[in-house]
This record gives structure tokens, C-alpha cells and sequence, in this order.
């Protein structure tokens, strides 16, 4: 891994609340550092590089003496650079949008979701906010790294304004399957606001699964090894789950305080069993349902009455949003309801805390608790979880944690249960109950090793280190832009020579692609750019299309350019009405063998059909759903490899398309028609989209352009071009510059 120390640059966190609040007081301002959490995970990295952290301090005033004071102070002692947010403007952001919009949504919880434009517009306002304010402060070499759901669209908004600056974001939240987060009105604009970072972290594999899943449905961007590209540039979205300071749980033990306190406990609970929960009180923790799950317990294993009770810990919550109200009414009349049902003189079921403790206060809860009860109806990861197997130093104690809860991916030694499922809770609180010592120690080992392994300060590194890594590639890709002082050397290089040759692929590059393949036929513009360029004598256009040649004849056939077909099978000379037949591209027999598998393949996906291009059989899955065309290719692909072995036939993916054709048939070969022409051409541009184009551009001689539309995958093209509507402006520009000379 690489060393934290070398990198250069400073390293700006931007979060929603800055890692200190700030609170008026009679005797001026208190400042209240927060403990716990990312402040803790980030503090390690602030002594090895140059660090500052952007976000709402947590009051606001418009006196400009108090904002300066606020100010000066927490850049001198925390590093720190408060915002001041107009309060309304805030409150429809953080308790509207960010948390009765995107908190419930991406938990799964869409009953409780509501979408109000006014919110929206408060949760961009928020984000342009943070955006100014780091425009005002960023330098080039600075990383970004911003943090959670409420700052989604900053990423763009940022990149937009310093295209250079290395921008990361870590979401803290599930990202929810591609069918939850479609339901949100604005979700093309999340992605795109995310979109502006370089690299996306998420806790779990399968979030990040669900957001590839989302950009392919909802923005047709395909991922290539966890990358997609965006405006010529790499955006990668990764797995690192948040990890928590192993040692400072580890070692709480040791602390007289703790060791006080624990003796203290362990009179009051009498050596009666204990069951611990801890949240923040939040719907999507299911305390309610543990509760009701603990009832069912003591109900179907009356032997447990007195014998064990329940310590629910609820850290009091966004208190300003009515369903967090109306959750904290319901607690409290569950924890009635069943210690008023069951308690005995001497025994309470539920003890119920309502309020934040300090760790010495809550080391000892985890250390006196012989179970952790962590049964979230779904959480980004669950740190409770991770904190309760940290402070058990010894290797005692049973997690029973839920399969929703982003940490299971990690603690799979745990008891697993579904937080929906009553029964299956009261069967595992049982078990572990009564679980022997050496079964806990056997569990919690290896889970303990993963996390040590795995602690927060190497969760920081490890997503900076990926961070520097994109930071280091993203040249490699922009470097073949054509764009700058290339793009005018092309022109010059036009401008100057007298033999000119054009080899111009059709679909997805001189036009983007429709939904049916009949829909693309040439605009007036097109029509116009590609007569005006053949009717220079200096230049010799050909377009080397994969489409049939009778299509080719009635879209493009009256312009004065050579035009090939179906990847080279059949051409036809600019002057000429005939086309030609490539002497090794016919043969009906091999079609009569391939057509069947094809038709089956079209049978089994919605929305494929089938394609006869005379030369070559084409199945194209464009309108299939996005997911299952994929699978379907990739199978397809496998099936006819297995017919084609020794035989001159050749199959390939395309864009959206699986095509059979024989395999003397390529673009590369037609291209050499013209390449061969004597005298030498001066100037080649060769301009392609897809595989069938690298035919094309392996054949160039030296000194020629290769340019490659759209720069998903590697190309033998030592240029690119983000999409059609660029390569047009190209080819426009080129005939303003001829036209000049
Ligand atoms: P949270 O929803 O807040 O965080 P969690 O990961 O469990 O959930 O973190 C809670 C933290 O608060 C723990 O460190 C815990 O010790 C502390 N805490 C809880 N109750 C407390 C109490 N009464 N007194 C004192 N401390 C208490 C969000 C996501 C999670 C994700 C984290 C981190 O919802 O899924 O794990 O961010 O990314």
C-alpha cells in the first residue's frame, strides 16, 4: 500500500457537520468536539498530511464579528472552515430532502418517503453553497473527499468549476437496489452529481452493485472492472467498509473508571443475563421489532422470565422530523406496555436509556452485556456491532446481527438472522443464551482479527490510496483527448496536405444510436457535412459501416462518398450504382446453420430481434432489458464460439449487437482498398466507435489519426472523441480551415 506521507496536496474533507459544534452560551461560544465516528477514523491522517474539514458548524449568525471569532477559532484549533447556512434554506435541506426524502428511500423505508420540490431545490441550493464555498479555497493539487447522502451533487458541482481537482465521496448509507432508487424524482440528477467524483466509495459490495445497476438502467453507462467513463474521464465506485478504533474499544477494560463501573452494573443486574441494543433511535434500526421479537422470546421460553433482561440504549435523533416523534411515542409505550406485562418486584425486562453516553459509560454496557442484540431492518454498515466484538478483549459475548446490516458481509461468524422474522430472532437469542464459552471464543476470533485487520485508520488509507491511484491514471485517459493543441494540429495537418483520406465509421459516430437500428437514418446536417467534404477534390471520404448496403445506398448513396457494407462484404465506388460482393463473404449454408441458435436467442429475451445482412447475421438486444441483454450476450457468445470452431466464421459484440459473419470480412481489410491507392495519401483520419473499427485502425500507416468515439474501452486509436456530436464539430471544423486557405 502507499504511504500516506508522500502524497502531495492538502487533503479537504467536506461533510454536512464539521467534527465540532459550536453552541451560544451566556459566557460566548462553546465549542464541542465530537468523538466517535469519521472524526475519529480521520484524526490518525491529520498528523500526516495537511488536512481541512468544510461543514455547518452547527449554528448560524449573520454578525459578521461572530462569524469572524467562530471562524478564527476553529481554523486555529480544528483545522476547520464553518459555513454558515441561511437556517430555512438548511432546514428544508437537512430535516426535508436529506432525511424524509433520502434517508427512508435508500433504506427501503418508501412509505416514509415524500418528495416536495421545495426540498429539492433547498438540497441544490445547499450543495451550489458548499460548492462556492470551496471554490473560494481550492487549490489544484488538492483531494477532495466528500462525505455522505446529504452532499450528492457537490461532487459535479465542483468539477464543474476546477475539472482538475481530485474529487472522492463515501457514501455512509445503503445505495439501495436500482428498483428502490428509481422512485426518486430526481435521480438522474443524484447520479450525475455523484458522477463529478473520481473515485465513489460505498461499505458493501453489493451497494456498489446497485449503483452500477442504477447508471446502466437509468443512464445507459456500462461499467468496465468497476469503472465507467464520463466526459473522457474514469469514475470508479469501490468497496471499503468503515472500520472502527479496535484499540480504543480493546483496551477499555483496563480503565479504572470502566472497571468501576462494570462492578457496579454487574450488582444491579444481580448475575441475571443481559441482552444489550444500542442505536441512535431511527425507524430503520427496528427497535420496535426487537422489542416485540424480546416479548415473543420471554413468551415462548417462560424459564427466561427473570433471568435475562433487555438494555435498549436510544441515542435521541432527528427529534424535528414528525416520524422520528411519532417513533419515540411508540418506544416509549412498548417499554410500558411489556415491563408492565411481565416485570416482577426485583426484575425489569427493558431497561430503556434515552439519551448519548460517554464512552466510559458505554464500554461498560458492551462489557457486561452477554449478548449483542443488533438487529437493524436495514443500516449502511452498523458500527455497534463492530464496537460490542472490539471491547469483548477476552473473546466472550454472542453477536446476533442482522443480515441487512452492511457489516454482516464482514461478521458472518456472527448469528445471522432476518430482522423481519420473529421466530428466527427468539430461536437465535436461545442459542445464544446458552452458547458455550468456547463456541463464543471459536465465533468472535476470526471476526475480531478481520477487524483489527481492517480498522478505521486502514479504511482511511486504503480509499486515499485508490483516491491518489485515480488521480494518477486520469492523465492517461485525457492524454488522447483530441482536444487543445491536438485538435489544431489535425487541422493544420488537413489545412496542409493535398491527398486527403476519410475512413468514417456510420453508427455511434457520425450519428448516436437509436432504439431501432432503421431509426438512424443521416439528419440534413450530416447529409450536408459528408457532401461538402467529398466534393473537395482533395479528399477521398469513404464510410465503412456495419449496415447493409441497401440501407447504405438510400441514406448515403447520393453524396459523392465510397461507401462499404456490412464490415466489408460489399462496396461500392463513389462513382459507380453497382456494389460489389467481397469474393469469400457469400455462403448461404453456414447461415442455414447459426440462424436457428440466433432465433432461439431472440425467443428467450423481450425486446431482441434478429438481423439478416446477406453477409452476416446480427442479433441485437438494444431494447432488451439492460441486465438480461447483457447475460444473454455473454451466453450467446459462449454457444456459437462452440459452433464456429474450425470453421472461417467469426463472431464478435458489438455495440448492443452479437454479429456471425465469415472471418476474411473485416473493416480493416476494406479500408485497404483505398489505403493502397496510388499516389500516397498525406493526411489519414480514421474515426470509429466499436470493436469492428479497431480492423480499421490496425491497418493505418504511421503518421495517421485514429481517433476512437467514446472512450469506455481500450483502443488501438491513439485519439478519442467523447460522441458524435464532437466528431461533427471535427469534421465541420475541418472544412472552415480548408476554406480559408
Ligand atoms: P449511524 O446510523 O449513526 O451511522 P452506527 O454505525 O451504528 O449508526 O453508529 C452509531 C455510533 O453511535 C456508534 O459509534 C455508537 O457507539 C454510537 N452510539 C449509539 N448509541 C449511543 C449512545 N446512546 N450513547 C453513545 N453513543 C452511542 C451511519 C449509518 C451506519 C454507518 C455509519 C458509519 O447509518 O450504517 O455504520 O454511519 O458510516
Amino acid at each position: 500500500m502507499e504511504e500516506v506521507e508522500k502524497r502531495a496536496g492538502r487533503l479537504v474533507i467536506v461533510s454536512n457537520r464539521l467534527p465540532v459544534s459550536v453552541e451560544r452560551t451566556e459566557d460566548g461560544f462553546a465549542y464541542h468536539p465530537s468523538v466517535g465516528g469519521l472524526a475519529t477514523s480521520l484524526a490518525a491522517l491529520r498528523e500526516q498530511q495537511e488536512m481541512l474539514w468544510i461543514g455547518w458548524p452547527g449554528l448560524t449568525t449573520d454578525d459578521p464579528a461572530e462569524q469572524a471569532e467562530i471562524e478564527e477559532r476553529l481554523r486555529q484549533e480544528f483545522n476547520a472552515l464553518p459555513l454558515f447556512l441561511p437556517p430555512e434554506t438548511f432546514e428544508l435541506f437537512y430535516l426535508g430532502f436529506s432525511n424524509r426524502t433520502i434517508w427512508p428511500l435508500f433504506h427501503y423505508f418508501t412509505q416514509y418517503a415524500h418528495y416536495e420540490v421545495k426540498e429539492w431545490e433547498a438540497y441544490r441550493e445547499i450543495n451550489e453553497l458548499f460548492a462556492q464555498k470551496l471554490s473560494e479555497i481550492v487549490q489544484p493539487d488538492d483531494r477532495l473527499w466528500i462525505q455522505d447522502y446529504q452532499l450528492m451533487l457537490l461532487p459535479m458541482m465542483v468539477r464543474r468549476r476546477h475539472p482538475e481537482v481530485t474529487i472522492g465521496f463515501f457514501l455512509h448509507i445503503p445505495f439501495p437496489s436500482s428498483e428502490i432508487f428509481r422512485i426518486l424524482p430526481w435521480r438522474e440528477a443524484v447520479l450525475e452529481g455523484l458522477l463529478g467524483a473520481d473515485l465513489i466509495g460505498f461499505h458493501s459490495f453489493n451497494y456498489a452493485r446497485h449503483f452500477f445497476s442504477s447508471l446502466l438502467r437509468l443512464m445507459g453507462l456500462e461499467q468496465e472492472y468497476s469503472q465507467v467513463i464520463v466526459d473522457g474521464r474514469p469514475v470508479r465506485a469501490d468497496t471499503f467498509p468503515l472500520g472502527i478504533d479496535v484499540e480504543r474499544f480493546r483496551s477499555a477494560h483496563e480503565y479504572p473508571a470502566v472497571q468501576h463501573r462494570v462492578a457496579e452494573l454487574h450488582q444491579q443486574t444481580q448475575e441475571r443475563k443481559i441482552v444489550l441494543s444500542v442505536d441512535r433511535l431511527d425507524f430503520t434500526k427496528g427497535i420496535l421489532e426487537r422489542m416485540k421479537a424480546f416479548e415473543a422470546f420471554l413468551l415462548a421460553k417462560p424459564e427466561w422470565q427473570e433471568q435475562v433482561s433487555l438494555i435498549t440504549l436510544c441515542v435521541p435523533s432527528r427529534t424535528d422530523v414528525p416520524e422520528y416523534a411519532s417513533l419515540k411515542r411508540q418506544v416509549d409505550e412498548m417499554v410500558g406496555r411489556i415491563n408492565g406485562r411481565f416485570g416482577r418486584p426485583g426484575w425489569v425486562p427493558i431497561w430503556y436509556l434515552y439519551r448519548s453516553l460517554p464512552f466510559e459509560e458505554l464500554a461498560p454496557l458492551y462489557l457486561i452485556s452477554d449478548v449483542a442484540l443488533v438487529t437493524p431492518l436495514r443500516d449502511g454498515m452498523n458500527l455497534v456491532a463492530k464496537e460490542y466484538l472490539a471491547t469483548r478483549a477476552d473473546g466472550t459475548g454472542v453477536l446476533v446481527l442482522s443480515e441487512t446490516a452492511g457489516s454482516a458481509e464482514e461478521l458472518g461468524e456472527a448469528l445471522i438472522v432476518n430482522p423481519h422474522d420473529r421466530e428466527e430472532i427468539v430461536a437465535a437469542l436461545n442459542r445464544a443464551l446458552t452458547m458455550p464459552v468456547e463456541e463464543q471464543k471459536t465465533r468472535n476470533r476470526p471476526m475480531l482479527e478481520r477487524l483489527k485487520r481492517y480498522d478505521t485508520r486502514r479504511w482511511a488509507e486504503d480509499f486515499l490510496s485508490q483516491l491518489e491511484r485515480m488521480r494518477r491514471i486520469r492523465p492517461r485517459y485525457q492524454q488522447k483527448s483530441l482536444e487543445g493543441e491536438r485538435w489544431e494540429a489535425l487541422l493544420e495537418a488537413y489545412r496542409q496536405a493535398e491527398r486527403r483520406l476519410l475512413l468514417l465509421d456510420y453508427d455511434g459516430t457520425l450519428l448516436g444510436f437509436v432504439s431501432r437500428a432503421e431509426l438512424a437514418e443521416p439528419d440534413e446536417e450530416l447529409r450536408s457535412l459528408l457532401r461538402r467534404l467529398a466534393s473537395d477534390s482533395r479528399n477521398t471520404v469513404v464510410v465503412i459501416s456495419g449496415r447493409d448496403h441497401v440501407t447504405l445506398q438510400s441514406w448515403l448513396g447520393d453524396l459523392g462518398v465510397h461507401l462499404v457494407g456490412e464490415h466489408g462484404a460489399r462496396f461500392r465506388w463513389k462513382d459507380s450504382t453497382e456494389w460489389e460482393l467481397v469474393s469469400d463473404a457469400a455462403g448461404d449454408e453456414w447461415q442455414e446453420q447459426i440462424r436457428p441458435v440466433l432465433e432461439v436467442y431472440v425467443d428467450r429475451t423481450p425486446g431482441a430481434h434478429l438481423e439478416d445482412k446477406g453477409t452476416s447475421l446480427v442479433w441485437h438486444y438494444r431494447m432488451a432489458e439492460p441486465e438480461l441483454g447483457s447475460i444473454r450476450a455473454m451466453e450467446l457468445m459462449n454457444t456459437l464460439e462452440g459452433y464456429i470452431v474450425n470453421t472461417p466464421l467469426h463472431v464478435m459484440q458489438g455495440n448492443k449487437v452479437v454479429e456471425v459473419k465469415p472471418s476474411e470480412v473485416n473493416k480493416g481489410r476494406a479500408a485497404r482498398r483505398w489505403l493502397r491507392t496510388e499516389p500516397h495519401h498525406n493526411f489519414i483520419l480514421a474515426i470509429g466507435d466499436d470493436v469492428t473499427d479497431e480492423d480499421t485502425f490496425s491497418v493505418l500507416p504511421e503518421g495517421s489519426w485514429a481517433v476512437k468515439v467514446g472512450a469506455a474501452t481500450q483502443s488501438r486509436a491513439g485519439y478519442d472523441l467523447p460522441g458524435p456530436e464532437d466528431v461533427r464539430r471535427l469534421l465541420a471544423a475541418m472544412l472552415e480551415t480548408a476554406s480559408k486557405t
